[in-house]
């Protein structure tokens, strides 16, 4: 066992025992190693920020856990499964997750590999625009995944991830999100979470793609562009981001497992549901000439089906949408 699957383990017994003191001798026990190898990680588990008391006679017991997205924080209590099972590397700053998960990926990381930082010095967002990633406000995420899949059907990756972030949001926070096409999570009209899905592929094969998550979770709304918010700003509560990011891998290796398996049908009927667009007069830009019209339905690859104003109906793969003010 490598120093991230034992600090693992020992922040699973230690969730399991609640606020009780575990004694050095039952800990070693549970674990499979010596009572001096639980107190060099335990000592080292401090040093990351984990508030755990050991006393004579009555052993360790966990007090508090640090403000962080630790990998092996996120893994703790995850069950076996692709999706943030593989490799996690952990960074207290980078300049943005999917450029590193992208390099890992060129050097062969296996799919479910996790990129994590508490901070992005250049977070991405599409065509360029900006990530705004302050310390410790958010999850920044990516996450390399191999599919066996057509390019035609990688649109609809972006929508499975957001319907998963709807998900690990509802579980957690008493706010309503809702989808807006093709890579937003709204809360109350405002952006709390993008997706970049970006790829490396040959004309006829998808070599690999990264799966970029962002989502606005302790952040003051200060530290964020105007049209944005946080799950704090929403509930006026700290929320935990290695739980909320756990709940995210969970409902994503399950949906994501689904749409390989059976294409986009169970997640496309959760889209329409979820939407916030469909049945709305909707301007789109990020075309050559911008389209307007009224959003009718998300297709069976993940496109947006409009009906433009002199009656004709279009497919669009990708864009941004302007809803009007009401
Ligand atoms: C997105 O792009 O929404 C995709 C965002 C993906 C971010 C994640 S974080 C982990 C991974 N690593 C990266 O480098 N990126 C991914 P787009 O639809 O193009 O929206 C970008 C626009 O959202 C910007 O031009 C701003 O208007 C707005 N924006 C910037 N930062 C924001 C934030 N923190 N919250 C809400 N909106 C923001």
């Amino acid at each position: 066992m490598n120093a991230f699957e034992i600090k693992k383990r020992i922040l699973e017994v230690f969730c399991e025992n609640g606020k009780n003191f575990i004694s050095g001798e039952k800990l070693s026990r549970l674990l499979g190693f010596s009572r001096a190898a639980v107190w060099k990680y335990v000592r080292e588990m401090r040093g990351e920020g984990f508030a755990i008391v050991a006393a004579p006679r009555r052993g360790y017991c966990l007090k508090s856990m640090p403000d962080k997205v630790l990998g092996y924080m996120v893994a703790a209590g995850l069950d076996e499964g692709t999706i943030g099972r593989g490799p996690i590397y952990y960074h207290e700053s980078t300049g943005s997750t999917n450029d590193r998960a992208y390099e890992l990926a060129e050097r062969g990381a296996p799919e479910g590999t996790l990129v994590i930082a508490e901070r992005q010095t250049h977070g991405r967002g599409r065509r360029g625009r900006k990530w705004i990633s302050p310390r410790e406000g958010g999850i920044y995420a990516s996450i390399v995944l191999r599919p066996a899949m057509e390019a035609d059907e990688i649109p609809a990756v972006t929508i499975v991830a957001a319907i998963s972030v709807i998900d690990a949001i509802k579980k957690m926070c008493t706010v309503k999100a809702g989808l807006k096409w093709p890579n937003d999570v709204l809360v109350s009209g405002k952006k709390i979470c993008g997706i970049l899905v970006e790829i490396k592929a040959e004309p006829d094969t998808v070599d690999f793609l990264i799966l970029g998550i962002g989502v606005n979770v302790n952040a003051d709304r200060g530290e964020l562009p105007a049209e944005a918010t946080s799950l704090k700003a929403e509930t006026n509560r700290h929320v935990n981001r290695a739980e909320l990011l756990r709940h995210i891998l969970r409902a994503f290796d399950r949906d994501y497992a689904l749409f390989t398996k059976k294409g986009f049908s169970a997640s496309r009927t959760r889209s329409r549901a979820l939407s916030l667009v469909l049945g709305k007069r909707v301007r789109i830009t990020g075309q050559r000439s911008p389209i307007e019209g009224t959003a009718q339905d998300i297709d069976a690859k993940g496109a947006l089906v409009l009906t433009t104003d002199n009656g004709t109906t279009r497919r669009i793969f990708s864009g941004d949408i302007i809803l009007p003010k009401i």
